[in-house]
């Protein structure tokens, strides 16, 4: 990790403009660029093989935000933080919510877990006991009620809901529970309020997962309304998906509701957004990007990141991610719309692969130090982090008290 020279930054961005012209509106719309982190990824994590405790992390919801706090202060781009609800649940929310104004974030995107608790292990909204399904319903029913009184208007849903052996459950029974669900939720929402369905093929559920893909998320949200949309979370698809496509169609169906941004190798690993697949990234920002610049589309997306962070200092990793989610976002901003429009009308296949291919292949960084600096943010926001000695304070701070433990991404 070296430094920016501060004295290379302006002429490395006239370079940049020499080649994709004034870059004065790309550089507001990345200032505008907004990506929620959760507080479960500050919390300790692990995999069913075990739970790593790290050094100063946070041992209540209180703490998860204060650290969500400090990414928004290094990178200026992450003001809200979505909840997990219970893990993240206090006496008082109106509480916890002026208490994150006070770090300079607000609280996001009001995520229920219904897969936890012991009477959940054969589904939650689906389960064949009716009493199981309201017990469901009413705990989500409890996050409208957390949303309104902090202010959030996102209310995103995943369910582990599912099987694990043929014959365990009746297909179509489980989708119209699912659905009775859903509705009640959704009639208790205010208007302000939206609905993100997560879907995902498999795990904890093997043999099948009531929401198993973009599809029945989809058709879902067109039964229940305009307030009801899809969730894309990036590890949530069989190896080789093309998630851009998805990503395309949901926009012009104006069901695009948001993302949970991570990446994957082999299965829904929650690595560090574009870790591994920085031009899978590339092309689904280019999506959003043609959608942000096409009048006729609509749409309000959210940006969330959904990791877990089992190896790497939380805080760093966190801040990597918002930094690689604003890379691919600028890079996105480069391609020449025309050009690309222009190609894909004329046939040329090289030509509209090699447009996407300059701005791809561009060096981002210094347009992104020159945002920062201009946003009074030092330029090199990690190693700012690690200058700054907050790991060491909070280490020394939350020592010996055992932290609580979630489930990352
Ligand atoms: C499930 O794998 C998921 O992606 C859902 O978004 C959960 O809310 C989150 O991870 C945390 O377990
Ligand atoms: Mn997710």
């Amino acid at each position: 990790m070296k430094r920016t020279d501060p004295n290379a930054i302006g002429s490395a961005v006239q370079t940049l403009e020499g080649r994709f012209g004034k870059l004065d509106r790309v550089k507001e719309r990345i200032k505008n660029h907004h990506i929620e982190t959760p507080s479960w990824a500050y919390g300790d994590s692990g995999t069913r093989f075990g739970v790593f405790r790290q050094p100063g992390v946070p041992r209540n919801a209180y703490e998860r935000i204060e650290d969500a706090g400090v990414v928004h202060q290094y990178t200026g781009v992450a003001p809200s933080v979505a909840v997990h609800i219970p893990w993240d649940k206090v006496e008082d929310f109106n509480a916890l919510s002026d208490y994150a104004r006070e770090q300079g974030v607000r609280i996001g995107a009001i995520n229920p877990n219904v897969f936890q608790d012991q009477d959940y292990k054969l589904g939650s909204l689906t389960n064949e006991d009716p009493s199981i399904r309201r017990k469901a319903v009413d705990q989500i029913l409890e996050c409208v009620e957390i949303g309104k009184a902090v202010n959030s208007h996102l209310l995103s849903l995943w369910f582990a809901d599912g099987t694990n052996y043929p014959g365990q459950g009746d297909f179509r029974r489980r989708k119209r529970y699912m659905l009775e669900g859903l509705k009640t939720v959704y009639d208790a929402m205010p208007q302000s309020m939206r609905m993100l369905i997560e879907y995902k093929f498999f795990e904890p559920a093997w043999y099948h997962t009531d929401l198993a893909d973009w599809g029945m998320a989809y058709s879902f949200s067109r039964r229940l309304g305009e307030q009801a949309q899809v969730l894309v979370d990036l590890g949530h698809h069989p190896l080789g998906t093309n998630i851009e496509h998805i990503v395309a169609f949901l926009i012009d169906e104006n069901k695009l509701g948001g993302f949970h941004l991570n990446d994957k190798k082999y299965a829904d690993d929650d690595v560090s957004v574009a870790s591994f697949n920085p031009y899978q990234m590339f092309l689904i920002y280019n999506e959003l990007v043609a959608a942000e610049d096409d009048p006729e589309a609509r749409g309000d997306v959210a940006y969330m990141i959904d990791q877990s962070h089992n190896i790497k200092p939380k805080i760093e990793e966190m801040i990597q991610s918002v930094v690689a989610c604003q890379t691919q976002y600028a890079k996105a901003l480069l391609v020449d719309r025309e050009a690309l429009a222009e190609a894909q009308k004329n046939g040329d296949v090289v030509r509209a692969e090699e447009t996407l291919q300059d701005a791809y292949q561009a060096d981002v960084r210094p347009l992104l130090a020159q945002v920062r600096m201009e946003m009074g943010l030092d330029p090199d926001p990690v190693i700012a982090f690690r200058e700054s000695g907050y790991s060491e304070k909070v280490a020394r701070e939350r020592e010996g008290a055992a932290g609580q433990a979630t489930l990352g991404g």
